[in-house]
């Protein structure tokens, strides 16, 4: 066999192989940004199946840019434990109970955290549509694509995956939600949006409002603000963590593991 042919068929097989498992995991999470990478690790941890299902083709979603532009970001002494679990190394400050983190360093060892847990990460895959059920009303998977499609501007009809839960991470925009809310009128669900700056009090209501918003459908991050009306908080990232791994907390005690 040619190199080439071998190239292809190792990497058409292996993902087809991968992809064919996925069609039906535990937990399906939208966004690998700093709240659906810590769910991804508690959830894997769990030994749930887990697959994270990202648009663009890197994964952190607003850790990288830490705070506008400056690379290190803040956390408070409630995330340590979490820093501690994906070894992820902080520097205490002037200002006690806050720690700087690297951005680059936390984006990059909690994506190998939730990875090592056994959590799959697919880039370039975005999430279109949710699969859904009446009687009662439940979230059942997501439509998805590869990014590429809406980005030739394609109209291509996407693909199904189901899970037992989803998870809207999309971060500011809450996009699952939006597109539920928006075509599931009956439902009287209502994305109230983000508020502007208020850190502390944004830290502590992103975390209390986290949680299922329906059967099977769960928002971490983000996108517990928005949907919420919350207020935003900047380069802290605290509210992020515990949110990720809240949610995880939930959805483990739903599935019974
Ligand atoms: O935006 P993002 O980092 O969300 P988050 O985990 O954290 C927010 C913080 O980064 C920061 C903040 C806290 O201090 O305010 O902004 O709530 O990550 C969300 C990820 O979801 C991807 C997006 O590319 C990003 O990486 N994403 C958004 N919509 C979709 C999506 C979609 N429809 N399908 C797949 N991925």
């Amino acid at each position: 066999m040619e190199l080439e042919e071998l190239i292809s068929k190792l990497v058409i097989g292996e993902s087809l192989k991968e992809l064919l498992d996925l069609v039906k995991s535990d937990v399906i999470i939208a966004g690998a940004g700093p709240a659906g990478l810590t769910a991804a690790k508690y959830l894997g941890d769990k030994g749930l199946r887990v697959v994270v299902l990202e648009r663009r083709l890197s994964y952190g979603g607003g850790i990288g840019g830490g705070g506008n532009l400056f690379h290190k970001i803040v956390v408070d002494s409630k995330a340590l434990n979490i820093l501690r679990d994906f070894k992820i190394r902080f520097k205490e400050s002037e200002m006690k109970e806050y720690y700087v983190v690297d951005a680059a360093e936390l984006m990059s060892k909690l994506a190998s955290g939730a990875l090592d847990s056994g959590a799959k990460i697919l880039l370039g895959v975005e999430v279109e549509d949710l699969i859904v059920r009446e009687d009662p009303f439940r979230v059942l998977g997501v439509m998805f694509k590869w990014s590429a499609i809406s980005i030739a501007g394609l109209h291509v009809d996407p693909l199904f995956m189901t899970a037992r839960a989803v998870v809207d991470a999309t971060g500011h925009d809450a996009e699952l939600l939006n597109i539920l809310i928006k075509k599931n009128k009956e439902l009287g669900l209502n994305l109230k949006g983000e508020k502007s700056a208020y850190a502390e009090k944004a830290e502590k209501e992103v975390v209390e409002y986290t949680g299922r918003v329906l059967p099977g459908l769960y928002v971490a991050g983000m996108s517990v603000a928005a949907l919420h009306g919350l207020y935003r908080m900047g380069p802290i990232f605290t509210g992020m963590l515990l949110s990720g791994k809240k949610v995880a907390e939930l959805i483990a005690k739903d599935l019974g593991v």
